[in-house]
């Protein structure tokens, strides 16, 4: 009879728990908890780690193009951004953000007529996130579009070029 009345609170219990596994398990797949650009899923064809910055100065730049550190690609001025381009083989793109700036930024992907190819939500300060996003060999922009980011320095003309040598991208 006790055994009996207790099976329902084990039940219980121990569904709690598989749920609370399930639930933490379906969190750490939007980005990594240490913030690398490594990632489960499919194999990109280029990952292109994004900088996103508005203190003191709104700007968007690369990083680092499958693994090879390009900072040295652009300077700290975001007024010249869109003739400074970016870059980039075509294929499966996997574009990593690094929000390293003080307010909440974007991303987004749009073509020379300003229509929206693809588009991240909202990365808060110090967080990170990440747009995967098919393109084709072309001129593009990237941009936050969040408020007025984009006219103060938030943006970047995006060259897709199968002449954009690299290696494979690092797992
Ligand atoms: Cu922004």
């Amino acid at each position: 009879m006790k055994i009996r009345t207790q099976l329902p609170f084990w039940a219980l219990l121990i569904g709690a728990l598989t749920l609370t596994a399930f639930v933490a398990c379906g969190d750490s797949t939007a980005s990594d908890a240490d913030g690398s650009p490594a990632a489960s899923g499919p194999a990109p064809d280029v990952v292109v780690v994004i900088e996103q910055q508005n203190n003191p100065n709104f700007d968007l730049k690369a990083r680092e193009i499958n693994g090879v550190d390009v900072s040295g690609d652009f300077d700290d001025d975001s007024s010249n951004n869109m003739e400074e381009p970016l870059v980039i083989p075509p294929g499966q793109i996997r574009f990593f953000l690094d929000n390293v700036g003080t307010l909440a930024h974007a991303f987004q992907v749009r073509n020379l007529d300003g229509e929206n190819i693809a588009k991240t939500r909202n990365v808060g300060p110090r967080k990170t996130g990440e747009l995967v996003v098919e393109l084709a060999a072309g001129e593009y922009e990237i941009l936050c579009q969040l408020s007025d980011h984009a006219k103060r320095g938030s943006r970047r003309t995006l060259i897709v070029d199968a002449a954009a040598d690299y290696p494979k991208p690092p797992r």
